[in-house]
């Protein structure tokens, strides 16, 4: 989602367009959700904005060639915007018929030379309106080539409209507007517990570790603008490859238990590398070593996920002591490997305390190979980067041990780099939006905490 959709929610929320509780729909149907967006209509930076998001949304289905019309009374504010901003032809539906002169449904038809035309309308919520006009294009021999819509809320798509295109979905504004409610909490207890201290920028660390994982990681984050590992814990290696050519680019690190996979094949393993690399993120296997030396060793280097093959970063518990980091910092490869240590968690009950965590950042000083902690805070300096896990904005918990919190939470008020997060976008209704939301939210956190 960019910034000019962000500021359509926003608006669309502030103006009172949308409100939450218990509602009859124009069909006769209920609601928890009332959304009406006539208030949009008086902020011309709101209609110019929808006609641009129009215009795209357009230019992406190719659609061209077409007078534009917008839907009594409702769309008819943005489709004038936009005859007026892009130079395109405009016709009138009417309401009701004019009882005098040309008895005319349709206006503006005289002498028009074009035969398609596109419709707009604000919200779509059965699809009656649109439905109902198509008999007066057609009885004018006007083909309809499409419709777009501002917020689509239909429960389902019966698919009796064809061509309805909208600029938001219902989930969207649903998801926003959570997104919000934990913003507004959030910036109000930020800006009270501001210090003077300033974060250094992601690109202004660079080089402050030799271990390359460390430097290549800030970088891609600059790069990428994304400070977003994600967390795919599905038990298929196969569905795990399929979401990661969709979300890859967006992404810096996929994290994965390879042990809970159950179709695992070492030739999709490959695979998954090569999209790692066409698609620059690290591939982070959460295995958590806490063995004595020997085993470690076969747990990465052997056994049937032969992880050291195609793992980049790993981390460990240091519950048995240094043994298996020391090994690590031997056998792997500098060159695009690294290890983290686990210094906190997220989930309720965990039995680290400070002190613990405090010999885990002495030991990860220690190894060249440490490129940083996971952690639930900035613990170390800006030499180490700090993976968070337990990252959401919807729920405080997952109803076992898990606790979240917000990427602001994490990267304003806790200082740390990269958000990990699982299930708030793998088991969400579309995980591409979700995946950018988050993406989104991580990203502007983290520029936000740059202005402390
Ligand atoms: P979730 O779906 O966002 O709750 O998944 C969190 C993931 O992060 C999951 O794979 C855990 O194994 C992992 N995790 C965690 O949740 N908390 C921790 O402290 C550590 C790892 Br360490």
């Amino acid at each position: 989602m960019d910034s000019r959709q962000h500021y359509i929610l926003q608006r669309i929320i502030e103006l009172n367009c949308f409100k939450e509780g218990k509602f009859t729909l124009k069909n006769g149907s209920e609601s928890n959700y009332y959304i009406n967006l006539r208030n949009l209509i008086r902020e011309p930076e709101v209609i110019k904005v929808i006609c641009e998001l129009i215009y795209d949304k357009i230019n992406f289905l190719s659609w061209k060639d077409f007078v534009i019309c917008g839907l009594p009374y409702a769309g008819i504010p943005y489709a004038q915007g936009y005859s007026i901003l892009y130079n395109t032809p405009s016709v009138f539906l009417r309401k009701e018929q004019k009882k005098h002169g040309m008895n005319n449904m349709i206006d503006g038809l005289e002498g028009l030379d074009k035969k398609k035309v596109l419709l707009i309308d604000d919200v779509i919520t059965s699809g009656s309106s649109i439905q109902e006009s198509l008999v007066h294009f057609e009885k004018e021999k006007l083909e309809v080539i499409g419709t777009i819509v501002i917020m689509d809320r239909r429960i389902e798509n019966t698919g009796l409209i064809e061509n309805v295109n909208s600029l938001f979905k219902l989930e969207d504004l649903l998801q926003y507007n959570s997104y919000r409610k934990a913003n507004l909490l959030q910036e109000t207890q930020l800006l009270s517990s501001k210090t003077e201290e300033s974060r250094k920028s992601y690109g202004e660390r660079v080089g402050l570790s030799n271990n390359k994982m460390f430097n290549f990681l800030l970088n891609l984050m600059e790069e990428k603008k994304s400070n977003l590992a994600v967390s795919l814990d599905y038990t298929s290696l196969k569905q795990i490859y399929k979401i990661l050519s969709v979300i890859g680019e967006h992404i810096v690190i996929v994290k994965l238990h390879m042990d809970i996979i159950e179709d695992f094949d070492m030739d999709l393993c490959s695979q998954i590398v090569k999209l790692s690399k066409d698609l620059k993120f690290v591939i982070f296997e959460d295995r958590k070593f806490s063995e004595i030396g020997s085993i470690f060793q076969k747990q990465y280097q052997g056994g049937m996920y032969r992880i050291s093959e195609w793992a980049n970063l790993v981390n460990f518990h240091l519950i048995s002591g240094d043994s298996n980091i020391q090994l690590f910092d031997k056998i792997y490869n500098p060159e695009d490997q690294a290890g983290l240590l686990v210094a906190q968690m997220s989930n309720k009950g965990n039995l680290f305390s400070k002190d613990y965590t405090n010999q885990v950042i002495e030991i990860g000083k220690r190894f060249a190979s440490v490129c940083g902690f996971i952690s639930q805070e900035k613990i170390a300096g800006d030499g180490f980067l700090y993976l968070t896990p337990g990252i959401g904005i919807a729920k405080e918990g997952d109803n076992l041990d898990q606790q979240y919190k917000s990427p602001q939470q994490a990267l304003i008020v806790d200082g740390t780099d990269i958000i990990i997060v699982g299930r708030n976008i793998t088991q969400s209704k579309s995980i591409i939006k979700s995946t950018l939301l988050y993406k989104e939210l991580g990203w502007s956190s983290y520029l936000l905490s740059l202005r402390r």
